[in-house]
């Protein structure tokens, strides 16, 4: 008989049934227990005799075979009865770290992560995995059908691409290399190379010395560039139309996760555009929050969501125009707005989920950007050498996958949205 997934018993009632799993909980009423196994689409009741009982333990996994029976006091209204069970695989613990069936987790979330194959199993936990699946097809469906294609792009790399300092070296044979921050640079000589709109998912890497909330050493990173651009407004428009059809797609493909979480989506987004100059003068007038030079901090980013939820009802706001001394060296300035260029950051519940703008495509107009960036032109001549051959105008954005999943569900550490995090403590599991 073939194995059928708990989800799909309603179709199977009356009949017997082959379930796989593993054991979740064991209640002993005395002459019969209830145990409820546990797949990978859900719970489910098995009523057993005592006397018929095997030596079952908490998260054996196991194969039941019993006939699916409609009960409407059991949990979803179906239950197994007269169940044969067999273990298929043992449970070697004394003690598990910590309970998987509980109403609520009690464990610390370094527990949950030093225990990642166990955390995951509880069900509310791997949700969160369900909505990040979903995100990235979504991702995929929503550009494919705008004619974007897919890239893979390396990760082991010869030169920064952000600035900075934040890069991990790795020895490459006998020269240094590092570890890609960004797919920055291949995907605008993609766009160069004929592709014009192109997409990536892949990990990016930062040796940033900074163990938060909202950091991580290695994410993933969503995207997008794309040739042929009027300006930067073109891309917060393909962006605000992602997340539309974002939340969509996860309204109909998640809602048991988003109701495990309490998580309610809004039917349509109108994201609101700010300049940051004025952002920063409505945080002075407002809060009385003074902001870094040509930036805003984490709190700031935090009461000004609170400002545009209040005023927009938004959770999301675009800021534009960030100077030109706070971008990398490939933005293109704001003629209209000098010292200003085209750029944005997307802020969603309080943080900065997406950085992105229209990039310099005319040659001589980057190579002279490196060097008024105290930069050496000929450190970049892979890259370089691709504006030579008629670059279009073009942009993007990128979006942490991490974080966009995080603030969705409403999490409070970003860890709880990455399956095996890499912060500066951690490289195991
Ligand atoms: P930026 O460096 O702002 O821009 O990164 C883009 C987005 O990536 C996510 N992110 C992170 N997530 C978790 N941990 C981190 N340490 C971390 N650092 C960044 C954030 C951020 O908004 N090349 C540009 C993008 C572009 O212009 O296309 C870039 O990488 O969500």
């Amino acid at each position: 008989m073939e194995r059928i997934f708990v989800s799909e018993l309603a179709e199977h009632i009356g009949e017997v049934v082959v379930l796989k799993g593993w054991i979740h909980k064991i209640k002993d009423l005395g002459k019969v227990s209830f145990i409820t196994l546990r797949d990978k689409s859900g719970l489910v009741q098995v009523v057993v005799e005592n006397s018929k009982i095997v030596d079952l333990k908490l998260e054996n996994s196991v194969t039941v075979t019993g006939m699916a029976t409609a009960n409407s006091k059991a949990p979803e209204g179906i239950e197994i009865q007269n169940p044969d069970f067999t273990i298929m695989g043992k449970a070697y613990y004394e003690m598990l770290p910590f309970e998987v069936s509980g109403y609520k987790m009690k464990a610390s979330l370094e527990s949950q992560l030093d225990h990642r194959s166990i955390s995951l199993r509880i069900p509310k936990a791997r949700a969160v995995f369900k909505i990040q699946e979903e995100i990235v097809t979504a991702f995929r469906a929503y550009l494919k059908e705008r004619m974007f294609s897919e890239i893979h792009t390396p990760k082991i790399i010869s030169s920064s691409t952000e600035g900075g300092s934040e890069m991990f070296t790795v020895n490459y044979f006998d020269r240094r290399a590092f570890l890609a921050q960004s797919p920055q640079f291949y995907k605008q000589m993609m766009v160069g190379a004929g592709f014009e709109r192109v997409y990536e998912i892949g990990h990016a890497y930062r040796a940033e010395l900074h163990n938060t909330w909202r950091h991580l050493n290695e994410y993933v990173s969503l995207d997008v560039e794309m040739g042929f651009i009027e300006d930067e407004f073109d891309l917060m428009k393909l962006e605000e139309g992602f997340l539309n059809y974002l939340f969509q797609h996860l309204s109909k493909t998640c809602a048991k996760e988003l109701r495990m979480h309490g998580i309610e989506l809004p039917e349509k987004l109108d994201i609101p555009r700010i300049p940051l100059s004025e952002a920063q003068d409505i945080l002075l007038e407002e809060f009385e929050k003074r902001s870094p030079v040509g930036n805003i901090d984490a709190e700031g980013e935090v009461l000004f969501s609170k400002y545009v939820k209040e005023k927009y009802d938004s959770d999301f706001v675009f800021l534009t125009k960030y100077p030109i001394s706070k971008r990398p060296m490939y933005t293109m300035p704001d003629m209209d707005y000098p010292g200003m260029t085209k750029s944005f950051d997307l802020i969603y519940k309080g943080l900065e989920i997406t950085t992105g703008g229209q990039r310099i495509h005319d040659y001589e107009m980057l190579k002279e950007n490196i060097v008024k960036f105290g930069l050496v032109p000929e450190d970049f001549s892979f890259y370089l050498d691709s504006f030579k051959y008629g670059m279009p105008p073009h942009g993007g954005f990128a979006i942490g996958l991490e974080r966009l999943t995080m603030k969705i569900l409403n999490l409070t550490n970003i860890r709880e949205a990455t399956l095996l995090p890499r912060d500066m403590k951690r490289l195991e599991p």
